[in-house]
């Protein structure tokens, strides 16, 4: 903190650029009076006293007489009063009552040509140039409605640009009392900003006047920072690397090492105006955290904004990967603890890609299309069109994607892709499946544009002929994927069109024990007698072909028993499915808590201790937010829309609260380290709603049994008839409850068919799972998301996590159940982070 002088004197030297790069505004003092003057005053004062020796007995014979004794007293305990007021107004309200406010910007100046001494803030043209560039922002803001919280701005950079002109990036200071905190917002800032450049209607440019100064109105983009942001990398920070890529195909070698220390690095790399930048990261070692501690963020920008994030990297990288800028300029910020960390790459120029192909697409012949950049990350910015040509108009164009999925436009913009086919606009979406999008015309142009706000996975496709009379070939089914499966597929319990669109709407299968044609695969090995004869739940332990309905051993041969896993037979030769099975057993030994008629959470009871060992309350900044399973000693599993805002992805706002039956009474408090969204998560249609939790520190052992892992279900699980199913939770007890109850509750409900489902409920994928009864009585709620749906294997049989709550329709209505992540879709995905 420093003091008046200090403060006064960063603000006064705004016109030498060179000075002021040097200076740090994260230093900018809130303090106006200081006490040492006050002070000083009266110690003069005291001096001056003491300085007149003749008639100081006379004077002090006067002033020990009664009244003036009286008058001293009061005016000490008047001046004292004063000291004490000054001293605490000083100390507590006023810098208590002011705080700083940060803004990184930038913006265009057009008609001044780009020379290369611009790039060294030394040098004597960057101090003339970014001194004027100053003295104007300032002159915006000193006359603006906030001119008196604006206490400085900075010209970081000044860097070639493709539209001509120069690039200029700058920091901005205001001090703010906390009352007045709004009227510096990030928005009214831009505002303001904007507002003061002239345009004129006459030019149909974007350029215009800044006080004299020719501002491309489209170029300008103000960000809040925080202070720490200005901090690392102003001036003052530990290192602030420049580095440029002049000539195209030359790559810049890119390393960072910790190992002697935190690093907290800035490296801004320029290429030649007209080029974007490639940046490719080899490896990346760090610590996992969600980026609070390891991680590294590429901006679109050569200052830390927000809204130029490019890509963060939290996680460790072993394999190579790529991303590109929208300009000649990227910000690498890096954050290192100390340890073996270490980050190698390189930066490339490359030319921009405004790709048109024109394709033939022969019949019987393939051929493949890519994103922009492909293989690396889609830039926030780009755009392609092919044009493709089949010999006859019979003949349509076929595109197959791995992950990715076209479907037509909803109200809400399209986040991961914009597509144009033949005049219709389509959206493009990541899923877990292959998809195929089919164009009913012989000539198509397609077109895409990117539209994420970050960079996006690449994408490619395969292209073909199809008849557009019959797309898909004799004796086979069209999927609503555009895959085209076997008609003898169709209601044969498997999800072969990855959408179940081939397992809807069939009529209940028949149960042909002992007949010609074979079992109905739902009913084989399941674990239920279904035959009278017991033919089908016979040699289930057999090796088998497998698919996604067969439990594989870890040996990787698959066996026809659906639910092997820990049902205490060995049915694996490699007894695998026996292995690891220290989950899903209750430890209560008590009855149930809830009296008769007292009942809660949306028709639920009570639980009692030790009931729900898995069952977590996860709170958010110290409210209950959501729930939780615990899968292992340091990871829980919880839905993703629980963390898909900005402020609820940081691991550091939540806590896990275990082994606990009412608020408040947890076994165990556990910090979270990271939040593992799943990548295809889908904010709008609640699709993928999943997240994986890891612990900081894992949970204690002697926690166990009231702490206790729920067992994973394979992805080969089915639910039966005989199974049990719970759901469990703190959330509220009917739609418009005010108030969440504190004994963990718990309903039982039936697994609900998926067609019954899509009737009831609409767009509920393959990845989802409803549950309820159907007068509604017993249901999830709101608080209960992220839950577990828990189901028991019959017998007295484990608790397998079956369902995580996501979403509904209200709460406990009739004939709409709860839609739960169906988490045998997800089982190798989980093991895939947690092991
Ligand atoms: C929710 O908002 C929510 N009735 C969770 C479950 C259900 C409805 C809403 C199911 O978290």
């Amino acid at each position: 903190m420093g003091t008046e002088r200090e403060a006064n004197e960063k603000a006064s030297g705004e016109g030498d650029a060179s000075q002021l790069e040097a200076a740090s505004i994260a230093d900018v003092s809130v303090e106006v009076a200081t006490v040492d003057h006050t002070l000083q005053k009266i110690c003069r004062k005291y001096r001056k006293t003491r300085r007149k020796p003749k008639g100081l007995k006379r004077l002090q014979a006067r002033l020990l007489s009664i009244p003036h004794l009286a008058v001293i007293i009061t005016a000490v305990v008047f001046v004292v009063l004063i000291i004490m007021w000054s001293l605490l107004w000083v100390f507590l309200f006023r810098r208590e009552s002011n705080s700083g406010v940060y803004f990184a910007g930038m913006f265009r100046v057009a008609n001044v040509e780009f020379i290369p001494e611009y790039r060294q803030a030394e040098s004597r043209e960057f101090v003339s140039l970014a001194g004027k560039i100053q003295h104007v922002v300032s002159n915006v803001f000193k006359v603006s409605s906030v001119a008196r919280l604006y206490k400085q701005a900075i010209i970081s950079d000044l860097s070639n640009n493709d539209k001509g002109g120069v690039l200029v990036h700058f920091w901005m200071a205001f001090v703010v009392p906390q009352l007045r905190s709004k009227s510096v917002c990030e928005e009214c800032v831009e505002a303001i900003f904007r507002d003061s450049v002239h345009i004129s209607m006459m030019n149909r440019s974007s350029v215009g006047y800044l006080l004299g100064l020719p501002v491309d109105m489209d170029s300008i983009l103000i960000n809040a920072v925080e202070r720490s942001d200005y901090s690392s990398s102003g001036a003052g920070s530990q290192c602030v690397g420049k580095l440029y890529a002049n000539l195209p195909g030359l790559s810049v070698p890119l390393n960072v090492f910790s190992s002697w220390g935190d690093v907290s690095c800035h490296v801004k790399l320029t290429s030649a105006p007209g080029s974007l930048i490639r940046l490719t990261v080899t490896s990346f070692l760090i610590e996992p955290s969600d980026c609070v501690s390891d991680g590294l963020t590429a901006y679109d920008a050569l200052l830390p904004m927000r809204g130029r994030i490019l890509h963060r990297m939290c996680e460790p990288v072993s394999r190579s990967f790529s991303l590109v800028s929208t300009s000649n300029v990227m910000l690498l910020s890096f954050r290192m603890t100390n340890g073996n960390k270490s980050f190698r790459g390189h930066f490339e120029a490359i030319a921009e890609e405004m790709s048109q192909i024109e394709t033939h697409v022969e019949p019987d012949i393939i051929g493949q299309i890519y994103s922009p950049f492909h293989p690396s990350l889609l830039p926030p910015q780009c755009f392609s069109t092919w044009k493709f040509e089949t010999p006859s108009s019979a003949l349509g164009v076929a595109l197959q994607f791995q992950n990715y999925v076209l479907k037509p436009k909803e109200v809400n913009g399209c986040e991961h892709g914009w597509w144009k086919v033949n005049e219709i606009i389509f959206c493009g979406s990541y899923v877990g499946h292959h998809t195929v999008f089919r164009i009913s015309d012989h000539s198509p142009e397609v077109e895409f544009r990117c539209s994420s706000r970050i960079s996006a996975q690449p994408f490619q496709a395969t292209y073909s002929s199809y008849n557009i009379s019959q797309p898909c070939p004799e004796n086979h089914f069209l999927c609503s994927t555009g895959l085209c499966v076997e008609k003898s597929r169709r209601c044969d319990g498997l999800d072969d069109c990855q959408d179940e669109s081939d397992e809807v709407f069939c009529s209940r299968p028949t149960k042909n024990c002992g007949g010609n044609s074979p079992l109905h695969p739902l009913f084989v090995c399941n674990g239920e007698s279904d035959c009278p004869n017991g033919i089908d739940e016979t040699n289930c332990t057999q090796e088998t072909t497998c698919s996604a309905i067969r439990y594989q051993c870890s040996s990787g041969s698959c066996i026809l028993k659906k639910n092997a896993k820990c049902d205490g037979v060995l049915d694996c030769q490699d007894h695998s499915d026996e292995a690891d099975c220290a989950c899903g057993r209750p430890s209560s030994v008590k009855k149930t808590g809830s009296p008769p008629g007292r009942e809660r959470i949306v028709g639920g009871d009570n639980s009692v201790e030790g009931e729900w060992p898995w069952q977590v309350s996860l709170h958010f900044s110290g409210q209950l937010y959501c729930g939780a399973s615990v899968l292992s000693s340091d990871w829980l599993v919880s839905a993703a829309h629980c963390f898909s805002k900005e402020r609820l992805s940081d691991p550091r706002y939540w806590s896990a609260h275990l082994g606990m039956l009412t608020q408040g009474s947890a076994k165990h408090v556990a910090e979270i380290q990271r939040i593992v969204v799943h990548e295809y998560y889908d904010e709008y249609t609640f699709d993928y709603d999943i997240a994986l939790l890891q612990l900081k520190k894992p949970w204690p052992p002697s926690l166990s049994p009231l702490v206790q892992p729920v067992c994973l279900p394979p992805s080969s699980h089915a639910v039966t008839d005989s199974h049990r199913c719970v759901v469990t939770g703190w959330g509220y007890r009917s739609e418009d409850d005010k108030v969440l109850p504190s004994v963990l509750q718990k309903a039982e409900v039936s697994i609900v068919s998926q067609t019954d489902c899509k009737k009831s409920l609409g767009p509920v994928s393959s990845r989802m799972l409803c549950a309820g009864v159907a007068s509604g009585e017993r249901d999830a709620c709101r608080g209960d998301s992220g839950g577990p749906l828990s189901c028991q294997a019959p017998g007295r049989g484990r608790w397998f996590l079956i369902g995580i709550v996501s979403w509904g329709s209200g709460c406990g209505r009739p004939n709409l159940p709860g839609v739960f992540t169906r988490v045998n879709k997800f089982t190798s995905w989980i093991y895939s982070h947690i092991s």
